[in-house]
Formats: C-alpha cells, structure tokens, sequence
C-alpha cells in the first residue's frame, strides 16, 4: 500500500512558540491539555478520516472500539503520525527525541458504543516502560465529540500521584477494557470533560485518571489517539508484551538505546 507520491501534511496549524511554552505548563500542571485550534489543514483532515472510514468498512466482526495499531497494517497513517504540526506539539510536551509508541481509532457506534473505564494508561503499560512520565496521547476528533456520545474525560492534576492504585473488575459487554480503577481514588464530579470539535484534540499524560462515558446517543464518536514516547524512556524488550510491539523512530535521537524501526514511505 506504499505511496510514496503523497505530499506531507501542511504545516499551517502550528503554534505560536509562546502557545507552546503556555501548553506545557498547563500540562504539567494538570496532565492534560487542550490546544484549540485544527490540528490538520482541512484537506488532510478529510484524507485521515477517509483512511479511517475504509478501515472500519474493512473491519469484519472487530468492534468499532478495536482498530488497535492499524499503522502496523496501513503505511498511509504515518503522515499524520509523523507529521510536523503533530511532531512539534509533542516536542512541547516530552522533548526533542520521539517515538511513536501506538495508535488506536477508538470508534464508539451510536447507543452501542461501551464505557472506557477510568484507568491510567501506565498502568495497562507497566513493565514496559522504565518510567512514564514521558508518553503523551494526543487524542484527535474524528467525529463531533460531546458528553452525550461518551467525550474523554480526566480527573485533573492525578498524573503526579505515585500509588499502586487497586483495579475492579469490570464487564467487557459494556466497557472497553476488563478491570477499573477503584472509584475511591477521586470524585468524579471533578472530571473535566474534552468536548472537541472534529480536527481538534486534547493531548494526556500517560498517568492521568482517565475515562469516557458511553455512547447514549445518535451520534457516531469517534477519537484516533497518536501515543509518543520520549526515547530517553527505556523499553524493556524482555516483556512478553514487547516481544513484536513496534516503536518507530520519528524525531532526535534514540537516547536510551530502544530497538526501534524507522516508520514506513507513505
Ligand atoms: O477514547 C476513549 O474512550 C478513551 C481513550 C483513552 O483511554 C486514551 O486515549 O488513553
């Protein structure tokens, strides 16, 4: 599916230096930020949800909520992935040295779409990764993304507590994932919810509380989240779940050493 004819993104959405200074601090306050402002010029848009639209008409009896890693399978992603606008908004976050650590088009169908449990990504990672203060999710609309058709939402500020939190079990006909994080660690009324407009994003920490609601509502949700790992993070290729990850080099230098491979012409 290599194509290499295809022009890069257009840069023309990048922040201001002072915008990115701003971001980082309000990152590292709260662990989470919104930039507000079109992550893709309008054209590359389209083509990133046309890519999406195929995959999911090619999904077979995956859920909606599954298309995990399809930049493993489809090279076309990497032009978003490892785009300048995107590359440049996570140099604001985890500096100058990038890998991309995954990808996930989280789809939730109207009235059907299941409740993503709150959780910490590191937690699902742990072991993986020596240290996880340098993953950032960029959370990208592909669809209107609202509190009724189950929008992210974070508990601001938790990405600095360092306690092994207890998980429950949970049932995976309703949520995306099996276990959540014990609700006596927080309020959920201080939930802070991401209500995006398509080509806009919210950018977390990978230790932040976080969830969504599910889908109660007509309106298709869909999110691609892009993680990027700094590469002074540490890999630890000895974990099963390592064993055929894919972490892609796309900017600086490869600090710690990974096994890394360099992404895909698209
Ligand atoms: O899109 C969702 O429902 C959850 C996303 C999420 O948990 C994440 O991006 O880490």
């Amino acid at each position: 599916m290599a194509t290499s004819t295809i022009e890069p993104c257009s840069t023309l959405d990048r922040p201001s230096e002072k915008k990115l200074e701003t971001l980082y601090d309000q990152y590292r306050k709260e662990g989470f930020v919104l930039p507000k402002q079109p992550l893709f010029s309008e054209p590359d848009f389209a083509e990133l949800k046309a890519i999406f639209e195929s995959l999911l008409d090619g999904k077979g009896d995956m859920r909606a909520d599954e298309l995990n890693r399809p930049h493993y399978e489809d090279p076309r992603l990497f032009k978003f992935l490892a785009s300048e606008p995107v590359l440049d908004l996570v140099e604001s976050i985890i500096g100058p040295n990038i890998g991309l650590w995954s990808s996930h088009f989280i789809c939730k169908e109207p009235f059907t779409g299941r409740k993503t449990p709150w959780h910490e990504d590191s937690k699902y990672w742990e072991g993986r990764i020596d240290r996880m203060d340098k993953l950032a999710t960029i959370w990208l609309a592909i669809d209107p993304s609202k509190k009724e058709n189950g929008c992210m939402r974070v508990i601001p500020g938790t990405h600095v507590r360092e306690e092994n939190f207890e998980y429950v079990s949970v049932d995976k006909a309703t949520h995306t994932f099996s276990t959540e994080l014990h609700g006596r660690y927080f309020n959920e009324e201080d939930a802070v919810y991401f209500e995006l407009e398509p080509n806009h994003c919210s950018i977390h920490d990978g230790r932040i509380f976080h969830g969504a609601l599910p889908n109660t509502s007509a309106m298709r949700r869909c999110g691609y989240t892009m993680r990027y790992v700094s590469l002074e993070c540490q890999i630890n290729q000895d974990h099963p779940d390592n064993e055929t990850h894919r972490l892609y080099h796309l900017r600086g230098e490869n600090v710690a050493n990974n096994k890394v491979e360099q992404p895909p012409k698209f």
